[in-house]
């Protein structure tokens, strides 16, 4: 259990002296007698490891010192013939290096005596358990009315910013999981290059590559699998998968395994029918220049902003040398016309969920990359079917103006004067070549920033146009 040590350590370190109350998810219900398989609560599970729903953890720390207390389920012979094998409070002891446990009952009447003499108390508003149990919990645990005999001192803080700055840097027994489920997912994408071919409906090529994941050791899917072909990879996420490939089209595969709970997050691209045509290579070789570049910019003091501001100048680029947009790389910036073909981020924090903590700002300045952070790069392209005229607004638009104002005027106001001023716009009308219709790309890789430059954990899928031809043929 070493991971959540080491976290429950560097958590104590900030707080100095405080109690923590953390909560772990609970089954949720999916219909008659049937319930979704449990995952552990991310934060839950990286301060403890506990494996089990129905548990609360409480961490009491003193002169940084963390000391773990856990509420977990009881052994009940019956109810384990029914659920499966519970740890109890000898478990959580003997394993999981809990100071005391106690059992989950008795959280109301315990937890009001483990406080005393804490000031700062610091709860997980992001749990729903804290609506479930500690409004009622902490009223007795920490009395706030002041007409009550016993006014407490304690306040009250989220946990939120202090595990989302530790959940940010990841410690090495964190990257060695992370790179376990890397491993796995690019096993998976390998194996659904070679198995896909034209006729096979989405979600047998799905089957296929989930096949792998489990079968070397994956626990669950990071994230529900995008497998998109043709036109489909045009709706960023599509995972109906029920469509049937067409000869000739693209696939594009959006998958990861989840691994000792840590998820990786990749996407390729690939011919279904062995390769390329002309215009599908076209418009992948830009978004592979742009993807490379995106992942040589993830180096200690940059800044996802910086990467993705590089990410839209060499798109822009790419899209002038694809003649999808009607003006030049300037004004494709300037007048987010990249917008109708590149409409997400860069990348994202990865770890424990797919979308990991983190906040991309600090005090208001974008966050520079430190060793140990995570982070994902997934540029794309995509030209819808739908539109084959578009109606360009010949108006400058700066993102961080239009952010600006909406914080003034209130989202409301500030969408619709938006949209007042892209009517009252002159456009100009852009004819997109026919054969780049209905192409979607997007190339996604993990890297780990570290003191020596980026580390691509899913290096090995197949990403050049000759790697991806050799599996695929
Ligand atoms: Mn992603």
């Amino acid at each position: 259990m070493g991971n959540s040590k080491i976290a429950r350590e560097n958590l104590a370190k900030q707080i100095k002296n405080g109690a923590v109350i953390l909560h772990s998810g609970s089954i949720v219900y999916r219909n008659n007698d049937t319930w979704y398989p449990f995952r552990q609560d991310s934060n839950f599970y990286y301060l403890t490891e506990w494996p089990e729903p129905d548990a609360h953890a409480v961490i009491l720390i003193k002169d940084s010192e963390p000391e773990l207390h856990l509420f977990v389920q009881d052994r009940n012979e019956e109810m384990e013939t029914w659920e499966g094998k519970r740890l109890g409070q000898s478990g959580a002891v003997d394993d999981y290096e809990a100071l005391k446990a106690y059992s989950f009952q008795d959280y109301e009447k315990i937890l009001p005596n483990l406080l005393r003499g804490f000031n700062d108390i610091y709860c997980d508003y992001s749990s729903n358990n804290f609506e479930k149990y500690d409004k009622k919990v902490l009223t007795h645990a920490v009395p706030y009315d002041q007409r009550g005999t016993d006014f407490s001192n304690a306040t009250l803080y989220s946990l939120q910013p202090l595990i989302s700055e530790l959940r940010l840097i990841k410690s090495d027994g964190e990257i060695e999981l992370l790179t376990k489920a890397c491993d796995i997912t690019v096993e998976g994408h390998i194996h659904a290059m070679k198995t896909a071919n034209a006729g096979m409906y989405e979600y047998q090529v799905g089957a296929e590559m989930e096949r792998i994941f489990y079968d070397r050791g994956a626990e669950r899917l990071g994230y529900p699998s995008i497998v998109a072909g043709g036109h489909n990879a045009c709706i960023l996420h599509y995972s109906t998968n029920r469509d049937q490939l067409d000869e000739g089209s693209l696939l594009l595969i959006d998958a990861a395994a989840e691994y000792g709970m840590y998820s990786s997050d990749v996407t390729r691209t690939f011919p279904v029918s062995g390769k390329f045509t002309s215009p599908q290579k076209d418009v992948y070789e830009e978004v592979l220049k742009v993807q490379n570049e995106g992942i040589e910019g993830v180096v200690v003091g940059n800044s996802m902003k910086e990467v993705h501001q590089q990410t839209i100048k060499t798109l822009s680029e790419s899209l002038v040398n694809l003649k999808l947009v009607p003006l030049g790389v300037e004004e494709t910036i300037s007048m987010m016309h990249f917008f109708e073909f590149f409409m997400h981020g860069t990348g994202h924090w990865l770890g424990l969920d797919v979308h990991d903590a983190g906040s991309n700002e600090v005090n208001g300045q974008p966050r520079a990359f430190e060793h140990g952070m995570v982070t994902t790069i997934e540029p794309g392209i995509y030209v819808r079917p739908t539109k084959p005229v578009i109606e360009f607004p010949l108006l400058e638009r700066d993102p961080n103006e239009i952010r600006e104002r909406r914080k003034i005027m209130g989202m409301e106001k500030a969408t619709k004067l938006e949209k007042e001023e892209m009517m009252n716009a002159k456009t100009v009308k852009h004819e997109i070549p026919k054969d780049l219709l209905g192409i979607g790309v997007r190339i996604e890789d993990d890297i780990v920033c570290t003191n020596n430059g980026p580390m691509n954990l899913t290096e090995n899928a197949p990403k050049t146009i000759e790697e991806i031809e050799a599996v695929t043929a």
